[in-house]
């Protein structure tokens, strides 16, 4: 397997040369600048390779592997008007892609709010802090902040009565934070940061689109782009809903074993694949983590590795440390591993380790939410471990 980084670009405050000292050899990255919609042109993406793989004199060589992600537009997934068109502007950034040797692509399919919490700096025991998602939290911005037309359906009434009871402790300031949270678009999100007002009309426009509707919309953007990338040597990764179920009234359909199954039955091209991302999918106590990476094995492009914990009431959760989440972290390596063994040279599974606690001096500079240098080096250095262990011993 190939150890990636996800790179957010000079400005971010990560160089080049913390990726090299953290051991990766593989970068995932995007244009994040370029509008969602706007085709990426050739030498835009020529441009972005140049700077990630011309090494100075005497460093490490480092290969951009993995376009994380091209963001799939609104349109496409409530089918609007406009949904031909921006598919056809998304088949133009693959062949920029494709145009300049990168052969794995990830994507999302989840309407209007990509990944979503409600605390980016939840303090641990050890003192570092993570990100969380509270369902409390959650229910009470969707009640009472938000105001959601028919939201109350989607809560029982002890659900609606606790999200009251927490709204009451929640100081201005908080309440203030966690809508800032929730509509401003967390760095890597697919989609674009919002007002409440603008929000409450994006949710507007899915009226009268189930799950069944959405996963037809998300088939038939399938259906064209799929050929298009298997033309050009591309795999296409869907990423996991996060957390893996509907918020908002807003369906999700990339959240278990079962909607991944629908999608590999209804589109068998080699093209469509899926991006394993351990962190998101094992919110869902019924996925069964290691046997969805045995069943889905030759479909898995590109793997996201990190874990989460559920707290109590089953629907909470926050990002533990990379081996002590709800995930058997190395039942899964073990799937890959084998998988990649099976697989012809220049076929390898890229993975990253995704997000990272905030710990040791991240604690003290303005770092990336869910991507501080330190946290995410820890967690590719917990995984390289196994990995070396199962090398070790092949069994
Ligand atoms: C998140 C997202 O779980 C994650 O990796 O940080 O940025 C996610 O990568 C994108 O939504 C995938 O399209
Ligand atoms: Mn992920």
């Amino acid at each position: 397997m190939r150890q990636g980084w996800r790179w957010f670009g000079p400005d971010a405050g990560v160089p080049l040369d913390a990726v090299r000292q953290a051991g990766a050899t593989d970068i995932v990255s995007a244009l994040h600048e370029v509008p969602i919609g706007r085709a990426w042109t050739k030498a835009e993406v020529a441009a972005r390779r140049d700077l990630i793989e011309t090494t100075p004199p005497g460093r490490t060589p480092l290969t951009w592997s993995v376009v994380e992600s091209i963001p799939v537009p609104d349109a496409v997934k409530r089918k609007g008007k406009a949904a031909k068109a921006e598919i056809e502007a998304w088949i133009a950034s693959l062949e920029a892609v494709a145009a300049c040797g990168i052969r794995i692509v990830c994507y999302n399919f989840m309407p209007v709010v990509d990944w979503t919490r409600t605390e980016l700096d939840f303090v641990t025991p050890t003192g570092s802090t993570a990100m969380r998602f509270d369902q409390r939290r959650f229910a009470a911005f969707d009640l009472h902040v938000l105001a959601r037309e028919g939201a109350e359906a989607d809560y029982t009434p002890a659900e609606r009565d606790e999200a009251r009871a927490t709204l009451a402790t929640m100081s201005e300031a908080e309440t203030a934070e966690i809508a800032r949270i929730i509509t401003s678009a967390l760095p890597g999100s697919t989609t674009e940061p919002m007002t409440l007002p603008g929000f409450r009309e994006r949710l507007a426009a899915y009226r009268g689109i189930d799950a069944a509707r959405l996963r037809a919309n998300l088939i038939e953007f399938l259906g064209m782009v799929a050929p298009a990338a298997e033309a050009l040597g591309v795999w296409l990764t869907l990423h996991p809903d996060d957390p893996p179920r509907p918020l908002f009234g807003l369906p999700r359909v990339a959240s278990s074993e079962a909607d991944y199954a629908a999608l590999f039955d209804a589109v068998p091209s080699a093209a469509n694949g899926m991006c394993f991302c351990t962190g998101s999918l094992g919110v869902r106590a019924d996925n069964d983590l290691p046997e969805m990476a045995r069943r889905f094995a030759p479909r898995i492009r590109f793997a996201h590795l990190r874990a989460t914990k559920r707290e109590a009431d089953g629907l909470s959760f926050h990002e533990s440390a990379h081996l002590d989440g709800d995930v058997d972290m190395v039942a899964v390596l073990k799937e890959l591993v084998a998988e990649d063994r099976r697989r012809a040279k220049g076929e390898t599974i890229v993975f990253r380790s995704d997000h990272g606690q905030r710990m040791l001096d991240d604690l003290a500079k303005q770092t990336t939410p869910g991507y501080p240098a330190i946290g995410r080096l820890r967690g590719l250095a917990e995984l390289r471990g196994i990995l070396r262990a199962l090398d070790a011993r092949p069994d």
